[in-house]
This record gives structure tokens, sequence and C-alpha cells, in this order.
């Protein structure tokens, strides 16, 4: 079967909230060596975008909407279960640093964040995942107490964004800024806003959160460095 063969029954598979079907999907593409990453981005991620396109529409109900996410959740923990073991067996060399993940609050969408917690532990980074519907304090008082290198927050929803901004002022407020950076994402979520919320990082999917976080990250070194020359 080929690739395209698969990622269209990946998208089929979420459209039809068919689990057992989505499961094998899994199973086929990794017995045909496809980068089950990229299965997970672009099949799967079709198959949720039609029914998000679909529930925007009107033409279906949030039972199903939940059903069809039960089965996204399903194939994401198959995978990531997989991309974890891998990324375990190839770990080597030092902690690249300490994120602090988490939906903001009043947001229980979850499946983006666990792929960008994924990508980010098999790239090097400790990644400490708080869950989803987390407010800005929580966040805040966790970052502090496992002295993180970033904060990253996701948010899906137009009305959930707002948190990403209460949190850089939250940051602002408590003299913390300095101490932390910050990236989010999410679906509505642009680069112009992370400019305009004072957020120094913004990334489209779990590929490019690895590659923003890491020039985040030398960028900050290389100015510590700087400074205590
Ligand atoms: Co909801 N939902 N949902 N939903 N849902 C959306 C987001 C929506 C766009 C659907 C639509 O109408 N077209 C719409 C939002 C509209 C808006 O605000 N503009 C919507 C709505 C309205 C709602 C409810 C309000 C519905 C209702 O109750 N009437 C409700 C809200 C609940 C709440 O949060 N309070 C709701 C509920 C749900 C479910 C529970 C059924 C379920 C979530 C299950 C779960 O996550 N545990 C769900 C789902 C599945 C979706 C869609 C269909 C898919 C989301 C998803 O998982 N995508 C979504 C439509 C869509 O996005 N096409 C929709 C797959 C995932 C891999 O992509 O999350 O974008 P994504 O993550 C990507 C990138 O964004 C990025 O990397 C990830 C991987 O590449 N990224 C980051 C994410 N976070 C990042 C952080 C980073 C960097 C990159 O740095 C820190």
């Amino acid at each position: 079967m080929d690739k395209q063969e698969i990622f269209r029954k990946a998208k089929d598979a979420i459209v039809e909230a068919d689990e057992d079907k989505a499961l094998r999907v899994v199973e086929e593409a990794r017995e045909a060596g496809i980068d089950l990453l990229d299965l997970l981005l672009s099949g799967f991620g079709a198959g949720n975008d039609e029914i998000g396109d679909r529930f925007d529409k009107g033409v279906l109900s949030l039972p199903e909407l939940i059903y069809a996410a039960e089965v996204m959740k399903s194939a994401t923990g198959a995978i990531l279960e997989y991309l974890d073991q891998d990324g375990t067996d190839s770990a080597h060399g030092e902690k690249k640093g300490t994120v602090i993940l988490a939906a903001v609050a009043g947001d229980v969408h979850d499946i983006g964040k666990s792929i960008v917690a994924s990508t980010l532990r098999t790239a090097g980074f400790e990644v400490i995942d708080l869950g989803c519907e987390v407010p800005a304090e929580v966040i805040l008082e966790e970052a502090k107490k496992h002295n993180a290198d970033i904060i990253g927050t996701s948010a899906l929803l137009t009305s959930t964004m707002s948190e990403q901004k209460k949190l850089e002022k939250l940051l602002q407020e408590r003299g913390e800024k300095d101490n932390f950076i910050t990236m989010v994402g999410g679906a509505p979520c642009t680069p112009r806003w992370a400019k305009r919320i004072g957020a120094d990082g913004y990334s489209e999917d779990a590929v490019e959160a690895v590659k923003v976080a890491l020039e985040l990250i030398e960028k900050k070194y290389k100015s510590k460095n700087k400074m205590e020359e």
C-alpha cells in the first residue's frame, strides 16, 4: 500500500470515527516504514480538519465531534508511544532545557499539545506537561518550581487565546519576564499574535516547535554568556 493510500485511510478513520481502522492504519504505516509523525500531522490531521469543518458548518453534532476526537486521541496515543520509544532509544547527549507545557485555562484541546510535548522530548528537552485548562498563575508557579527555561502554551479557541496574553502580563507584573522564554501555539495563534502579546516564539506545528525552542534556547544562553564575560 502506498503512502497516499495510507494517509487517505487515516483521514477516513477519523471522519468515520472508526477506532479499529485508525489503529490498523498506524500498524500498516509502521510496517511500510512511513514517518509516523507525518502520518499523524498530515494523514490523521486531515481527518481532524475535515471534522472541524463539518462541525463548523453544523453538519456534525457535538457528540459526533467528541466521538471522532476520541479516535484521534487513540491514534495519537499509539503513535506517540512509538515515537517516545524511538526517542528514548536514540536519546543521547545533554539535556537541551526544561519546558513547561500547558493548554490554557478554559481550553480542553490537548491533542496538539501532547504531540508538541513528544517532539520536544525526542529532541532532548525535559517536558513537564501540565495538561489542559491550566490557569496562568499555576503555569508560572510550576515554571518557577521546575526552574524551567521555556513556558509553552497552547490555545485552540479564539476565546482562550487571551489567557496567553494574561500569562505575559502576569510575568511582567511579577518581574519574571526575563526569567523564562515564552512560546505560543494552537490553530488560531499567529506570529503576529505572539508579537502583539510579547511572547518570544510562535510555531505552527510540532516540528517547527522544536526548531523554535532550540533557536530560543541558544539565543538565551549566548546572551547569558555575553553578560558573564
Ligand atoms: Co473543538 N473546536 N471545541 N473540540 N475542535 C475546534 C478548535 C474548532 C476550530 C472547530 C470548528 O468549529 N471548526 C472550534 C474553535 C472555533 C474558534 O474558537 N475559532 C472548536 C469549538 C468551537 C469547540 C467547542 C466550543 C464546541 C462546543 O462545545 N460547542 C468545545 C470547546 C471545549 C473547550 O475547550 N472549552 C470543543 C470541544 C472539542 C472536543 C472535546 C470535542 C475535541 C477536543 C478533544 C481533545 O483535544 N482532548 C475537539 C476537537 C478535536 C476539535 C478539532 C476538530 C480538532 C483539534 C485537534 O485536535 N487538532 C478543532 C478543529 C481543527 O483544529 N481543525 C476544533 C489536531 C491537532 C494535531 O492540531 O491542536 O492545531 P492542533 O495542534 C497543532 C498546532 O496547532 C501546533 O502543533 C500541533 C501539532 O502539529 N500547536 C502548537 C498546538 N499547540 C502548540 C503549542 C506550541 C507550538 C505549537 O508551543 C507551545
